[in-house]
């Protein structure tokens, strides 16, 4: 049996403060919005909220790039708001837990100002310098935002490594000065009673020596992801974060870990690994990647989705914990990517609902998923905010000389800020988010899809998945039950079943708009065994489009 732990129980609730409640019509989100919304979120039954970094920062990458790790960011309030904030959401039952982002920091952090003075300055060590190599880069990788990794300072003659874009600096995790700084600075916000972290691509903080060349085959610079991800010293220093900081506290934490396997994942979050509570893996979104990467969506293969899915339920299952997710602040709205925002809107927002949460693991609930919010229809390039799509845009365009409209489609249907517009509240003036003008533009549907008309509607996706929620705090089996696929082969039916002593709950979900006939070997339907149902109407054998049908059998 599993050993109970409140975070393998509870169901994470992730804010993206820039986008969720306006308080002062600057039209950006703050902390007081955020205090505001507190009952909203202790109605729906979370009971952890992850923040989207509050910290200061000149908002290249919105907050990922941190210039003080000890203060807020402006826009966002003060730190008498964010204690306030912590206090009050304790008070309402909620914990808070800290997006952490110490693979890098802003090249306006006090440690890179000084670091990049001199050679021989005593923070020289805390980030990552090299020579040229015959007057270019030190070597051929390409940043995740565009353009080289490397950027060159004239100070020193030299170049520092940059993963993600030339403001966020990588820090040089294997200086055990700045370990102890960041170790120091994480035990200052526990010490304040933040509940844990969420620890943004975590698994890179460790490079392979000697910075080897990618393979640059068909790209325009070489891949890092070999020597970058799960580098050879990553879990000695997640141990050493455990043992100073993370074991002396009651937290929850999850590392973010782009290419990770399930195999590596025993070792940041096995029960008994001494690192980390869990991770979020990446491989699921990635299942309708094509030629372009992210920026191809294929058609969703649901076989190939229930393999990935049943390789990590079954891989962790008794060893390790999962974290479970379709949405967060880097990818389009999953309605709309594998569901249906059109005629089964409510519907397919409510299989999927079903399909994420009764899976063995702690769900993540991203800011809208709750009301079904949708991918946006962008029509011109001057919407986007986010540095990532429009160096996209313009590396497609202006590099690879496509077509302006295949680039456009492209960063559309992929690009983050799909997530990233503004909470639909209510149906006033943008939503309800800000009586200013949004720092990004409001979705134009918050005139239906907004939380207020779906507080008032019992059939709505929003009390759905209140009732989602309250489901797995009255059925232990939905937490601590073991896994198993069925109908493997299905192209269009995500089924699968949790046992937990002798009860057995069966999971059927329709992925289409079709209606599809079922049979669960060893297990006739049986109508008064359903306990979650999204459909009014109920066909022996038979799925309508999108239904999903749990079943619960003692
Ligand atoms: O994301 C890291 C990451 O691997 C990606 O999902 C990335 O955001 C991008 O979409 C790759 O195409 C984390 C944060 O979640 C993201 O918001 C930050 O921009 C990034 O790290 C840098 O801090
Ligand atoms: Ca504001």
């Amino acid at each position: 049996a599993i050993e109970k732990s409140w975070w393998k129980e509870s169901v994470v609730y992730q804010i993206y403060p820039r986008s969720y409640q306006d308080s002062n019509r600057d039209g950006i989100g703050d902390l007081q919005g955020i205090i505001k919304r507190l009952p909203y979120l202790q109605w729906l039954g979370v009971d952890v909220i992850w923040l989207s970094p509050v910290y200061k920062s000149p908002n290249d990458d919105n907050g990922y790039d941190i210039s003080d790790y000890r203060d807020i960011m402006t826009e966002f309030g003060t730190m008498e708001d964010f204690e306030l904030l912590l206090k009050e959401a304790h008070n309402h039952d909620l914990k808070i837990m800290m997006d952490l982002v110490v693979n890098h920091s802003s090249d306006e952090h006090a440690w890179f100002v000084e670091s990049r003075k001199s050679k021989d300055n005593p923070y020289r060590d805390y980030y990552i310098w090299r020579e040229g190599k015959d007057g270019r880069e030190p070597n051929n990788w390409g940043g995740s935002f565009g353009g080289s990794a490397w950027k060159y300072d004239d100070a020193t003659d030299m170049y520092f490594l940059h993963t993600f874009s030339p403001k966020q600096p990588d820090l040089n995790w294997d200086n055990p000065v700045l370990r102890n700084e960041v170790f120091d600075m994480m035990s200052w916000w526990l010490d304040k009673g933040v509940d844990g972290f969420r620890m943004d691509v975590i698994n890179m903080i460790s490079k392979v020596p000697g910075l080897p060349d990618g393979n640059q085959e068909g790209r325009l610079y070489g891949d890092f992801t070999p020597y970058v991800m799960n580098g050879p010293h990553v879990h000695e220093y997640l141990k050493e974060m455990n043992q100073k900081v993370l074991s002396k506290y009651d937290v929850i934490t999850v590392g973010e870990a782009p290419a990770v396997s399930v195999e590596e994942a025993k070792k940041y979050a096995g029960f008994d690994s001494g690192e980390l509570n869990m991770v979020f893996e990446f491989e699921h979104m990635c299942v309708d990647e094509g030629k372009y990467g992210k920026w191809t969506k294929l058609p969703l293969d649901l076989v190939k989705l229930k393999e990935i899915l049943t390789k990590w339920e079954t891989g962790l299952d008794g060893l390790g914990w999962n974290s479970l997710y379709w949405n967060n602040h880097d990818q389009p709205r999953i309605v709309s990517r594998w569901g249906n925002d059109g005629e089964y809107h409510n519907k397919s927002a409510k299989m999927l609902g079903t399909c994420l949460h009764m899976l063995q693991g702690t769900p993540y609930i991203y800011q809208g998923e709750e009301i079904g919010m949708t991918n946006v229809d962008f029509t011109s390039i001057n919407q986007f905010r986010d540095i990532e799509c429009l160096n996209q845009y313009d590396d497609f365009v202006n590099k690879i000389g496509m077509d302006k409209e295949e680039a456009f489609a492209r960063i559309k249907k992929s690009s983050r800020d799909n997530a990233r517009t503004p909470m639909q509240w209510d149906s006033s003036v943008n939503g309800g988010f800000s009586e200013g003008t949004p720092w990004i533009e409001v979705n134009p549907n918050y005139t239906n899809i907004n939380v207020e008309a779906q507080i008032n509607d019992e059939d709505s996706i929003l009390h759905f998945y209140k009732n989602l929620i309250k489901f797995r705090k009255n059925h232990e089996i939905v937490v601590y039950g073991s896994y198993d696929l069925l109908l493997a082969d299905d192209p269009n039916v995500f089924a699968y079943k949790r046992t937990l002593g002798n009860q057995t709950l069966y999971v059927l979900c329709n992925f289409t708009e079709q209606s599809v006939d079922v049979e669960i070997p060893g297990y006739e339907e049986d109508k008064n065994q359903l306990v979650i149902h999204n459909d009014t109407e109920w066909t022996k054998g038979t799925l309508h489009p999108y239904e999903a049908r749990v079943y619960l059998v003692n």
